[in-house]
């Protein structure tokens, strides 16, 4: 799906600001609020999270549906072209409406969805009312509990709650809303609906071959562009290929952008395009065919107090933090980051592994159960018995990340899912049909991963069979052997020895202690700056001295909002910086060791 942007044939209007908002108390469908403006409205920022934006415990553990609403009046020189609602991110379901008549709805909050909108607008202004709902089960991703307490849980005596609650089954804030900008294109009648592009590179020339999707009659004709403004290879037709002479290389923290032109019709769309190859090869993985280490973070979207919402300084703020300790990379956990996310990752030279929402695909974690009628269930029993329903929304994600990520050079391998049961029976049959669609939908068939959880029974872990690098997040030190460092040395070297000895790649992508900002002590305490720094000391003395092991993606960049439970300080505190962005002392460790390990070759 091609991001909105404005060119000689497309205009663009953004409709962030305030709008009109309401939580729905029951009624709001039965009553049309949809249909007039909404009575009595509070002010509400778009985008932004909803959740911290109005006071009261109330307004945060809102359950259910909320609308928006805003008028909107189309200049009349756009009304003869295709006019298009893009939303880029509804968290977790929206049904939009147009004066009272419903546009389109989308189930999962993290990818875009639009539609058109011509037959339902009138002259002068229209209504237009966004419908969210913020609900999880076992049928969403993420993933609420439907049988316990959600992954915090309740602590050591659960209780039945006064009303119906989300129970995340997973560990960060259920922040919900119209979180990423909506906006409104146009395009002429006969458009250009989606392109794809792959490249790959011999020497110093590269052959991208490329594919235009087209609505309407016409030709297409394509240019590719340098960065000095020179056009450097053109081609007509919808399918064909683009030969680049002397190119330059889109490297980790070295980005390079070409600008590829395309005309179809009236129509023209821009979009920029960094050339690089990936590959995994024996233990290595390879960029551009040197073998690549990754050094950086798994992040969350979460600022204060957006909440998700897009945060766009904040963004810019991280890549620079992140330069400044050496990083090259991070993951999107726990769901695909904006658009505009990718597209400064694509110019900043930064490495993404790119995640879908799937997230709490795990009925059993941590040694939580969920049970149905007294009986325990097991993430893949049949959905009939209380088994996870995810699996066609899954597709969906899968489908649709990959559809609006493709083209990005800064993605280099997609992560189907965090932490799920794959060390269950049923996780293969439900996963490898999931790893397959992924491979099948990738015009450039990037690595395929599953970011697994800690688990005893490790050498059962249906990833071994099927991913292309194994992503593993472990918390020796911490939630295994917390306190004890020495013991969580001997624990690692068991178990990475294990993972090196497979002969493929693997990384950390996640391994982390909470870490209050301010704790400090002499001997290393847990929660203390000192110990978190000794944490990471211990783990990196075992992952220097294997040669497969390719990355360490840090939990987490900065401390997030989660849930509320007895392993919560006012949120997660695993943050190498505090949630908003300054650093513990182990920012100033990783500087150091990441300053001195090179992009390329560290491993040899
Ligand atoms: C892992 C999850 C991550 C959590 C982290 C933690 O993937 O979402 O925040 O552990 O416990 O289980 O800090």
């Amino acid at each position: 799906m091609l991001y909105p942007v404005q060119t000689e044939s497309r205009g663009l209007m953004d409709l962030s600001g305030v709008w009109d908002f309401k939580l729905d108390n029951g009624k709001g469908f039965e009553e049309k609020w949809y249909e007039r403006p909404l009575e009595d409205p509070m002010t509400m920022a778009v985008p932004a999270s909803y959740n911290d934006l109005k006071d009261g415990v109330d307004f945060r553990d809102h359950y259910g549906w909320v609308f928006y609403q805003r008028k909107l009046t189309v200049p009349s020189y756009m009304r003869s072209q295709r006019l298009v609602l893009r939303m880029a991110a509804v968290t977790h379901v929206g049904k939009v409406y147009l004066n009272g008549k419903l546009v389109c709805q989308h189930k999962g909050g993290f990818l875009p969805f639009e539609a058109e909108i011509n037959e339902y607008l009138t002259d002068g202004e229209n209504l237009l009312t966004i419908a969210v709902d913020n609900r999880i089960d076992h049928s969403t991703l993420p993933v609420g509990s439907e049988g316990g307490g959600g992954m915090l849980g309740g602590g050591m005596f659960p209780w039945k709650g006064s009303k119906p609650k989300n129970a995340p089954n997973f560990d960060f804030f259920n922040y919900c809303g119209i979180t990423r900008p909506v906006k409104l294109y146009t395009t002429p009648g006969e458009y250009i609906r989606d392109v794809t592009l792959n490249a790959s590179v011999d020497g110093d020339k590269a052959s991208i071959s490329y594919e235009v999707e087209t609505v309407g009659q016409g030709t297409v004709h394509i240019e590719v562009w340098d960065r000095e403004g020179q056009k450097v290879a053109e081609g007509d037709g919808a399918t064909g290929v683009l030969k680049v002479e002397q190119v330059h290389l889109w490297q980790p923290l070295r980005a390079y952008l070409y600008e590829i032109k395309i005309a179809f019709g009236a129509d023209r769309y821009t979009l920029p395009y960094g050339i690089r190859t990936v590959k995994v090869e024996g233990g290595k993985f390879l960029v551009n065919g040197q073998p690549f280490y990754f050094k950086g973070y798994g992040k969350h979207e979460d600022t204060y107090p957006g909440g998700r919402g897009l945060n766009m300084p904040m963004n810019v703020k991280d890549i620079s933090l992140m330069k400044w300790q050496g990083a090259n990379s991070f993951r999107t956990s726990h769901y695909p980051y904006s658009e505009e996310m990718m597209r400064l990752c694509d110019q900043e030279g930064i490495v993404v592994i790119d995640e879908t929402p799937a997230v709490g695909v795990h009925l059993n974690f941590g040694g939580g159960a969920n049970f149905k009628g007294g009986k325990k269930v097991n993430t893949f029993d049949p959905v009939e018995e209380g088994g996870i329903r995810t699996f066609e929304h899954h597709k969906e994600v899968i489908r649709d990340m990959i559809a609006r990520d493709k083209n990005h050079a800064c993605v280099v391998m997609w992560s189907i899912a965090n932490e799920s049961d794959s060390g269950s029976p049923g996780a293969y049959e439900y996963f490898k049909p999931l790893y397959d669609l992924a491979r099948e939908a990738d015009p450039q068939h990037r690595p395929c991963t599953i970011v697994s959880v800690q688990m005893k029974n490790y050498k059962e872990d249906c990833t071994i069979r099927l991913s292309d690098v194994f992503c593993l997040n472990r918390y020796y030190g911490w939630y295994a052997c917390g306190g004890d460092l020495e013991a969580a040395r001997a624990m690692l070297e068991e178990e990475l020895g294990f993972w090196n000895s497979l002969g493929k790649p693997f990384m950390f992508t996640e391994y982390g202690a909470d870490t209050v900002c301010g704790l400090h002590d002499t001997v290393p305490v847990m929660f203390t700056e000192e110990y978190q720094v000794d944490y990471y000391k211990v783990n990196h003395q075992v992952v220097d001295s294997l040669e497969n092991f390719v990355g360490e993606q840090v939990w987490n960049f900065a401390d997030f909002a989660t849930s509320q439970g007895i392993m919560r300080v006012q949120g997660n505190k695993k943050g190498i910086f505090t949630r908003d962005r300054k650093p513990k002392l182990a920012a100033h460790y990783l500087r150091e060791r990441w300053t001195n390990i090179p992009d390329f070759g560290y491993k040899g």
